[in-house]
């Protein structure tokens, strides 16, 4: 049909039709205190299947916002009651950066700088009202596309390609100021025990299966409350904000029984990993000097035996 309508590309039709079947799971917010407004844009939106949620104005898309995280696009109107479209994008802003979410203004006011202050204040784009349904569509999906772009770029640089735990850049990113903001900050440093010899006696392939999952086994443990980096070839680091260096330390020592304790299953077999690691808490040093001391204490479990945890 769109391709006998003649005024789409074969390329256009074929990008949109990838698109309908994602976009099911693509959750769309649209702000807008005009019902009519509303209504005819999700209608729009449910033409290419996204799921609509509507909120009549700022406020409640804000509400809707912090208890549904994983919209990933948000259509405002300018004016609106309480929290108007231009408050509502900075306060999204403070929080929700390019990578989280997209975000379009819309507009019927006849004001011309309108557009350009809707960008400045965080919008990826702007429509004016009334507008042609094709445009509409064509600026949702290259939002969109931008977005994916902009999330997969952030993930080659954040997330380790193999494991994908977090890098070590990353992780200094998050926590280099935990240790003088956080009242209590500890570092566990760990090192799979003989690890070499995983590689030499099975082979590289298998050495990469057990890096991902043991990788899966942290964030299993930890990931949900803790930073869990990778910070090179079998080494990892888990930041415990919040937590001492004895409640870290039990929370290790559970990790490494159940580990050491349930072989990993490879294309060469079960094999026994153990890991040994150093758990130091921050006492008015910076990040690198506190990694300094957890490799001391992970150097001390190495020599004193492995598969243990020195704090
Ligand atoms: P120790 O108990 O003293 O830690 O001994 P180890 O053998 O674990 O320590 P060592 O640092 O000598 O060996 C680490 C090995 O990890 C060497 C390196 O080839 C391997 N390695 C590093 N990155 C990767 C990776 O991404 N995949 C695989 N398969 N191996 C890797
Ligand atoms: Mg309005
Ligand atoms: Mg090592
Ligand atoms: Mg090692």
């Amino acid at each position: 049909y769109l391709l006998k309508e003649n005024r789409y590309s074969y390329q256009y039709v074929v990008k949109l039709i990838s698109r309908l079947h994602r976009n099911q799971s693509v959750k769309v917010l649209v702000a807008d205190d005009s019902v009519v407004s509303r209504k005819f844009v999700r209608v729009l939106l449910e033409q290419h299947l996204f799921q609509v949620i509507e909120a009549e104005d700022g406020a409640v898309a804000l509400n809707i916002l912090s208890e549904q995280p994983d919209i990933q696009l948000l259509i405002t109107d300018y004016n609106m009651p309480n929290v108007d479209g231009f408050e509502l994008i900075l306060r999204v802003r403070e929080k929700l950066s390019r990578e989280n979410i997209a975000i379009i203004g819309l507009s019927n006011d006849t004001d011309e700088s309108l557009s350009a202050r809707f960008i400045k204040n965080g919008a990826n784009d702007f429509l004016q009202k009334p507008f042609v349904h094709e445009e509409f569509h064509c600026r949702v999906l290259n939002t969109l596309d931008s977005l994916d772009m902009i999330r997969r770029l952030w993930e080659k640089a954040n997330k380790d390609y193999l494991t994908r735990a977090y890098t070590r850049r990353y992780f200094f990113k998050l926590h280099q100021n935990d240790v003088y903001e956080s009242s209590q900050f500890t570092l566990a440093l760990i090192d799979i025990d003989y690890f070499k010899k995983i590689n030499d006696n099975f082979g590289h392939d298998v050495g990469d299966h057990v890096l991902v999952e043991f990788t899966r086994r942290l964030q299993h443990a930890f990931a949900e409350h803790f930073t869990v980096a990778r910070f090179g070839g079998e080494e990892f680091v888990i930041a415990f904000k919040g937590l001492d260096s004895s409640k870290a330390t039990t929370l290790m020592d559970k990790f490494r029984a159940q580990c050491a304790s349930t072989p990993i299953t490879t294309a060469s077999g079960d094999l026994e990993v153990t890991f040994s690691c150093g758990v130091a808490t921050a006492n008015s040093e910076d990040i690198d000097a506190l990694l300094a001391r957890a490799d001391e204490y992970l150097y001390a479990a190495k020599q004193n035996g492995r598969n243990q945890i020195i704090s």
